[in-house]
């Protein structure tokens, strides 16, 4: 049985990306952080009373920002496949938390690179990269090959990490990847995303329960996929004979207005009567306009996004209609 390790396995693609592996036949190892409840929703499903060493599904605590914990765990579960999930992921909240954003997000992948380094067993990396390095680009549709311009330190500590991925492979002939995903989103997004953050406020503001929700910039634009369609993009490049980078996007960008449009409009309601606006959204700078060019992905992995924009909001709202319904 392949054991693979993925960092982040809490996040919304930690959670998509163990399911998947687990039905691939993979024995999956996650690093959780310890909090002072044991409540993970997005993974609590995947538990089993095994906790043996054959159980399909194994956590263990760590830190990203702790190399001697994760250097622990890597000697002990001598994974073949590590995904590089773990990151304070959250734009504006960097502007906040520049020093942690940058501790976690680039040292962490520092850190684990250093330690696959002296390894005695061949172990397959996966770096999950940003379409928030492009940041302010130039460039219509952004390729592996477009220029990076990050606009906030999360974006500049994905860079950063990007790059030592590459100068590992180059260095040390290590099978490590980056992948350059542009934004993907479900039912499992976290809630302070712009797009939850809209599908949410909808299902609520259709059942009574508030009247409005506030935004910040709306102008923005984004090149929106669906989660589980791209966590089996990164398993796709660890499959490959050689390591490489790839983009993993749609190749269509639309404006924050325009999904809400699209939000509001799959319950009948219009948003101009729902959305108000507070500069406490808005980040120092920010990103206008993000499309990304998957041909390379297309070609080679043979990945291709099956979930269109309005397919996608569509799910997101009936997914957070449903909940409600359920009391959740
Ligand atoms: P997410 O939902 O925010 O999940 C982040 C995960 O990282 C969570 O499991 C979180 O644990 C964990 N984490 C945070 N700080 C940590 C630390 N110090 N040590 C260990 N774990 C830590 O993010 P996501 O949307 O799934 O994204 C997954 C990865 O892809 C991230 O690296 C993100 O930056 C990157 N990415 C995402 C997108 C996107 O559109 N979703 C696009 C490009 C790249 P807790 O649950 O304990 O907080
Ligand atoms: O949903 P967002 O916070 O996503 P953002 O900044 O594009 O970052 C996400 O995608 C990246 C990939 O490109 C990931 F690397 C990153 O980890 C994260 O998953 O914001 C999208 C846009 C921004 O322009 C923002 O200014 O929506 C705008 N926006 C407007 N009002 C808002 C809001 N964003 C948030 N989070 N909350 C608002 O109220």
């Amino acid at each position: 049985m392949k054991k693979a390790l993925i960092t982040g396995i809490t996040g919304q693609d930690g959670s998509y990306l163990a399911e998947f592996l687990i039905q691939k036949g993979y024995q999956v190892h996650g690093i959780v952080r310890r909090n002072s409840t044991l409540f993970r929703s997005r993974i609590d499903h995947l538990h089993t009373v095994d906790e043996s060493e054959t159980s399909s599904f194994l956590l263990h605590y760590g830190d990203s920002s702790d190399g001697t914990n994760i250097a622990r765990l890597i000697h002990q579960i001598r994974p073949d496949e590590i995904y590089n999930l773990a990151a304070q992921s959250h734009v504006r909240i960097s502007f906040d938390m520049p020093i942690y954003t940058v501790d976690v997000d680039a040292l962490g992948t520092l850190r684990l690179l250093e330690i696959l380094r002296s390894i005695d067993w061949p172990t397959k990396f996966y770096q999950a990269s940003s379409s928030e390095m492009y940041g302010q680009t130039t460039v219509a549709t952004q390729n592996e090959e477009t220029p990076f311009h990050p606009r906030s330190p999360y974006a500049c500590a994905k860079v950063y990490s990007h790059y030592q991925t590459v100068n590992y492979r180059d260095s040390y002939d290590m099978f490590a990847c980056s992948g350059i995903l542009f934004n993907h989103e479900s039912p499992r997004r976290g809630e302070n995303f712009v797009t939850r953050k809209i599908t949410k406020a909808v299902a609520e503001i259709k059942k009574g329960l508030r009247d409005t929700v506030v935004l910040g910039n709306l102008d923005a634009r984004r090149d929106w996929g669906y989660a589980p369609e791209y966590i089996e993009a990164m398993w796709m490049m660890l499959q490959q004979e050689k390591p490489d980078d790839y983009v993993i996007a749609t190749g269509e960008a639309h404006s924050v207005r325009e999904f809400l449009a699209e939000a509001f409009g799959c319950v009948g309601l219009n948003w101009e009567d729902h959305v108000t606006f507070d500069e406490k959204f808005l980040r120092p700078v920010d990103v206008d306009m993000l499309c990304g060019d998957a041909s390379k992905a297309k070609a080679k992995l043979g990945w291709e996004p099956r979930t269109k924009f309005k397919q996608l909001v569509q799910l997101m709202v009936d997914a957070d209609m449903a909940a409600l319904e359920q009391g959740q």
